[in-house]
Formats: C-alpha cells, sequence, structure tokens
C-alpha cells in the first residue's frame, strides 16, 4: 500500500481510494486540481466515475444528503501538518460551488459567511508551530444546513480545546496566534506608514478585518477584540517583585495601560493581579499571593481571556450562520451535512494535559471508525448470511476506556484530584493513576515499570495508544485545570464547577454522539515528509501513518468484500428497466428472485452475492454497467413518451 502511495504521489496523484475513503498525501505545491473544469467533472458523478478526488467525496456525501435524505459528515484525520484544514476547505468550496443554481440571494448570502469564517477562525486559532506554519490549534466541527432544495441555508461551528497555553509560551521557533502579529504590524503600519517588510501580515489583518466586517461584527466589537489582544500582550510584560512582605508589580506603567485598554481603574487591576480572594466560612477575605503566584495568576488570566474571546467570535459567527425560522412544514426536511477537522495525533518530547485530550480524541474517533467501516461492514456480511473470512483488526475500545471509564479512568482520577486542589499534588495524582491502573495492559509508569528509565518517577506515565507510545508529564494537571465555566460568585465556592477535563470528555462524547447518527465518509490526510517538500516521499514515515490511521485493515476488510450494496426493493425499483424479466412488473415471487434474474440475464452473476435482504456487488464495475444501461434505458424511455404524447406513436 505505502509504495502504491508512493509512485502515486511522484505522479502527483495525491488522491486514492480504499473503498469509500479517501487517502489524500500532502503535495506541499500548488496543484491546479481544484479550478472551475475539475468541478464541472465531477459534480453529480458517482465515485468510481472519475480519477479519486476530494471533490468525489464531497460529492456523495451532498448526494446521500439530497437524494436520500441522510444527514452525513466528512471526518478529516491525519497528523498536523497532513493537510486537513486545506481538504476541509476545498471541501466547502466544492459544495459552494454547486449549489445554488437559482442564484437565490439569501443563500449566496449564507455561503460567503460560511467561507469567510475560515479566514476569522484560522486567524484566532492558527499559529505558526514546527510542523505546520499554519497549524489549527483548534479542533472544528462544522454542520453545513440545507433545504430541500439542496442549496445551504445555514450552519454552526462547534470548537474544541484552543491550545491557549500558546498564548503564554511557545517552544523554540514556534508562534503565537497569527492574531498578535496581526495586530502589531498594522498597528506599526499605522504608525511608521511603512508597509515593505511586514506587508504579508498587514494584508491578512486587512482580510481578517474585512472579513469579521461581512460577517456582522460592529466597529466596536472589532475595538474590543484588538483591546484583548494589546491587553495580553502587556499582560506578557508585566514583572512581580517583593518588598518585605508586599508582593508588587515592577512595571507600573504597564498596569496603568492594562486598566486603560480594560476601561477599568489601575487600582482593579492591580487588585486583581495581586491577590486572590478566599471564603472562610462565612467570610470573604483577600489574601496577598507571592510573586510566584501572581505570576501564575498573569498567565492564567492572559490564557483565559483569549480563549473566551476566541469562544466569543466563534459565538457571533454562528450568531449570524445559524438556521433561522426554518418551517419544516414549508421547506421540508432539513439535511446536514457535518465536516470535522481536528486535530491529528501528537507526540511530543514534553506531552501534557493538553497533548492528552487530543490523543484521547483520536481514539475516540479511531473507535468510531473502526465501529462503523471495519465493524459494521464485517458484522453486516454475518447478518445477511454471506460467507466471510474474519479479519482481526486491533480495537482500541480498551484504550477508550483507560481514559474515561467512570470512577477508574485517567480523567476520573484526575477530576477527584481536582476535587482536592491544595491537598492533592501533582505526585499524589500519579500515585491515584499507579493503584487504580496497575494491572491495565496500556498504563504503566516508573513505579510500575522501575527498570524503564525513560519515564520519570513521580512525573510521568506512559498511555499505550493505537497509534503509538506516549508519555505524559503530570506536572501541573492538578492546578491548572480547574477553571469556573460562567460567572461564579465567590460565597458558592463550595458548589465544584465541572474541571477542563470533564468538559473536554464531554464534549467528544457528544461530538461521537453526533456523528455516529450520520452516514459517515472518510478523508485521511497523511504527511509524506517532515520538511515540506514536494519531492520527498518518506517511507517510513508514512508506513506508520497508513498503519495507525488503520488502513491495512481498511484494504483487507474492502478487498475481501463488496464495493456496494443494496435492499433488493431499491436495487430492484432503480434497475427494473433494464430487463425484460423485471419492466415493467415482474412474476417472480420475490424481489430477491426478481433481483436474481435481472442480474443472471444481464451477466452479473459472478460479481454478486445474494444476502437475505439485500444484494452485495463485489466489483465498482459492475455498478457502472448496470448505471449506463439504466441511463440508457431511461433515455429511450423518455422519448418513447415523448412520442406518444405528441400522438406521433
Ligand atoms: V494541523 O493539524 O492544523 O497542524 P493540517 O490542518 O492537517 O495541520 P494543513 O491543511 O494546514 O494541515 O496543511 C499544511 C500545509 O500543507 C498547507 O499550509 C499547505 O502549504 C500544504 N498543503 C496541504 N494540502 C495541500 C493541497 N491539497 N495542495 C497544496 C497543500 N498544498
Ligand atoms: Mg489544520
Amino acid at each position: 500500500a505505502v509504495d502504491v502511495g508512493m509512485i502515486r504521489f511522484e505522479k502527483g496523484r495525491i488522491y486514492t481510494y480504499i473503498g469509500e475513503v479517501v487517502v489524500s498525501v500532502n503535495p506541499y505545491r500548488a496543484m491546479n486540481i481544484y479550478g472551475r473544469d475539475t468541478i464541472e467533472q465531477y459534480k453529480g458523478r458517482e465515485l468510481y466515475e472519475r480519477p479519486p478526488h476530494l471533490f468525489a467525496i464531497a460529492d456523495a456525501a451532498y448526494k446521500a444528503m439530497k437524494r436520500r435524505n441522510k444527514d452525513t459528515c466528512i471526518v478529516i484525520s491525519g497528523e498536523s501538518g497532513a493537510g486537513k484544514t486545506e481538504a476541509s476547505k476545498y471541501i466547502m468550496q466544492y459544495i459552494a460551488a454547486i449549489t445554488n443554481p437559482g442564484q437565490r440571494a439569501e443563500v449566496e448570502r449564507v455561503k460567503n459567511m460560511l467561507l469567510k469564517s475560515n479566514c476569522v477562525l484560522e486567524a484566532f486559532g492558527n499559529a505558526k508551530t514546527n510542523r505546520n506554519d499554519n497549524s489549527s490549534r483548534f479542533g472544528k466541527y462544522m454542520d453545513i444546513n440545507f433545504d430541500f432544495k439542496g442549496d445551504p441555508i445555514g450552519g454552526h461551528i462547534n470548537n474544541y480545546l484552543l491550545e491557549k497555553s500558546r498564548v503564554i509560551f511557545q517552544q523554540e521557533g514556534e508562534r503565537s496566534f497569527h492574531s498578535f502579529y496581526q495586530v502589531c504590524v498594522s498597528v506599526y503600519v499605522c504608525v511608521t506608514r511603512q508597509t515593505d517588510a511586514t506587508i504579508s501580515w498587514y494584508t491578512d489583518q486587512m482580510a481578517v478585518a474585512d472579513a469579521m466586517k461581512v460577517i456582522g461584527f460592529t466597529a466596536d466589537e472589532l475595538q474590543t477584540v484588538y483591546k484583548v489582544l494589546a491587553t495580553i500582550l502587556h499582560l506578557g510584560n508585566l514583572t512581580f517583585g517583593v518588598d518585605g512582605d508586599t508582593t508588587l508589580i515592577e512595571n507600573s506603567k504597564v498596569v496603568a495601560v492594562i486598566g486603560d485598554l480594560l476601561a477599568t481603574k489601575e487600582e482593579n487591576v492591580e487588585k486583581a493581579l495581586l491577590y486572590r480572594t478566599v471564603a472562610t466560612g462565612r467570610d470573604v477575605i483577600d489574601k496577598q499571593h507571592t510573586a510566584q503566584e501572581a505570576s501564575y495568576g498573569r498567565d492564567a488570566l492572559a490564557k483565559a481571556m483569549y480563549e473566551r474571546m476566541f469562544c466569543w467570535i466563534v459565538g457571533r459567527i454562528n450568531d449570524v450562520i445559524e438556521v433561522k425560522n426554518y418551517d419544516a412544514k414549508v421547506h421540508g426536511k432539513n439535511t446536514v451535512i457535518g465536516v470535522l477537522d481536528i486535530y491529528g495525533f501528537e507526540i511530543f518530547q514534553n506531552n501534557s494535559f493538553e497533548q492528552f485530550c487530543i490523543n484521547y480524541c483520536n481514539e475516540k474517533l479511531q473507535q468510531l471508525f473502526i465501529q462503523l467501516v471495519l465493524r459494521q461492514e464485517q458484522e453486516e456480511y454475518q447478518r445477511e448470511g454471506i460467507p466471510w473470512k474474519h479479519i482481526d483488526f486491533f480495537n482500541n475500545q480498551i484504550i477508550v476506556d483507560l481514559v474515561e471509564l467512570q470512577h477508574k479512568g485517567i480523567f476520573s482520577v484526575l477530576d477527584e484530584a481536582c476535587m482536592n486542589v491544595g491537598k492533592v499534588t501533582d505526585k499524589v495524582f500519579l500515585q491515584g493513576l499507579n493503584s487504580k491502573l496497575a494491572n491495565h495492559a496500556h498504563y504503566t509508569s516508573r513505579k510500575l515499570s522501575p527498570t524503564d528509565k525513560s519515564l520519570e518517577f513521580d512525573r510521568d506515565f506512559r498511555v499505550r495508544h493505537y497509534a503509538g507510545n506516549v508519555v505524559y508529564s503530570v506536572v501541573d494537571s492538578t492546578h491548572t485545570l480547574m477553571w469556573p465555566e460562567g460567572k461564579l460568585k465567590i460565597t458558592e465556592v463550595t458548589k465544584r464547577p465541572l474541571t477542563a477535563a470533564t468538559i473536554f470528555k464531554n464534549s467528544m462524547i457528544a461530538l461521537v454522539e453526533n456523528l455516529a447518527c450520520k452516514e459517515p465518509y472518510y478523508v485521511r490526510c497523511i504527511k509524506p515528509n517532515d520538511v515540506k517538500s514536494p519531492l520527498l516521499f518518506e517511507h517510513e514515515r508514512c508506513r506508520h501513518q497508513v498503519e495507525y490511521l488503520g488502513l491495512l485493515e481498511n484494504v483487507r476488510v474492502r478487498r475481501a468484500g463488496f464495493a456496494n450494496r443494496q435492499e433488493y426493493p431499491r436495487f430492484l425499483q432503480r434497475y427494473k428497466m433494464i430487463s425484460e424479466f423485471t419492466w415493467p412488473n415482474h412474476d417472480l415471487p420475490s424481489e430477491k428472485e426478481a433481483v436474481k434474474k435481472l442480474l443472471q440475464g444481464c451477466g452479473f452473476e459472478q460479481d454478486v452475492a445474494y444476502g437475505k435482504t439485500k444484494v452485495f456487488i463485489r466489483t465498482p464495475r459492475t455498478l457502472f454497467c448496470l448505471e449506463e444501461q439504466r441511463t440508457e434505458m431511461v433515455g429511450r424511455i423518455v422519448l418513447f413518451l415523448q412520442k406518444v404524447w405528441r400522438g406521433t406513436i
């Protein structure tokens, strides 16, 4: 499979199918395959009629939605830099291009908003990393809603776990979110009237501001966004010191600037940064931070402000794109295509809570993939009584359980630790994991494997993920995670807010439930090398990705199986006109018998199998032949009817 991939990559054929899964290899160069002419080639075609392409899968999802009234989703996965976000944008562009033939103004407005939202979200949610110059630092699921005509009438965006730590810290060679550079350069350009050196950030900023205005952000709201960005930048300049017993801010001029930006008094800013409010019994008192605590607080504030602003921006976009006043009686069923562009599996030098969440998310999606594509396929053959050789694949449910199981899972242990912050330290948290998970095949730590020097005592644990081993550090796990949602009154401190871990877990469970009730289409993105080269296909690297994306099992299941299956009545309905035995009616005892007779008559007997309720077709060619014959017959019938109508027969 990997060799074939290499040959295709070298020829510039970046897309390949496994069944209905599109495998895409990042070409790292501009490809002339997304233009109007290509769109026309794929529009309304069946999957196998044209060379593999993203557009074909987009079209298949669209057709299923439009013809069969199904909600569908397109799940795009792969590691950082593999091309997920680019793929999701091409898919949206394709859908925009093939819809609204009647050029209805309202539909055009919606399409424009949906496309413009990408630019805004990328400015605030993407950053340069060592793996990708435009890396999405959040997960994104977007629903596009369609009316009965198949035209987009709205949408909704869900965002998942923004990597907010980037606001205060970036690895060597990486950057913070694009938005900060854009706003800084804009100020610089305004002040100096110099545009040359920094032109790209400046034009980006103009484009983002323009997109925000189109979406409906007011001038005031834009100002607020800039002020928040500026506040965060200034917070980063604050330093703390001590004078005797007193903690103080060393650069008070910065405090004045922040006060100005937030339209509050300097002393409020100071108090917020230097004190925390604690409830003791009935009293509420202010307790002074140490300099160390104050700088933690400053960072937490910066991160929280950025995250909340990001969520607010997503919310504002949703306000505008969400379907309003949809009346099913008038418009018919409102169907949906969901597009998921979510972070791929990550293994860094130093992995913490965020990587843990990201990798858990990938376990969940892999589990869904297994259930939908692999297991369902096998189970269907069994149910239908089609002879089937069982194919083994690794079922990662055990790892999903390791993370999310009530009382026993890693998240549960973490939640418990967070309930007792102060008393429970990171070290105690790790001990908790060790005692609960000592016998778990996918969990270990230095205490459980004393000879393993790659694990540090009291700091690390290792999870054997389906995609590989990852060592996580527990340092800071127990205090950076509790961020109360919503407004919390200080006197109600005993009411515990949900922890970040629980919020994330719940959002993942909801996501998977939502995907599971839709008809899924998969795009699996592969990153050919680590140096962004259009020429290099690193064999071993690709082999690893093919393996952990479950593609080998996928190929095996497909090879052993059937490309297409249809229930007898549906099949008969579609193809009955191509056989004298079934057109216009058949006199056979059942629809199954009729389908048999039809296929025998056409000479396709060798390529099909008959299940209890469905006919299974092994190769796509047979399906094309059937389609071709159908199209021809439909043409003839129409001609015939026209003649009858005109009275010439
Ligand atoms: V991350 O998990 O958000 O860090 P992605 O989203 O998988 O990652 P992205 O789509 O951003 O990767 O692609 C990375 C870069 O590869 C892009 O900025 C392009 O320069 C390049 N790329 C990806 N897909 C294509 C393509 N179809 N044609 C040309 C591409 N270049
Ligand atoms: Mg991305």
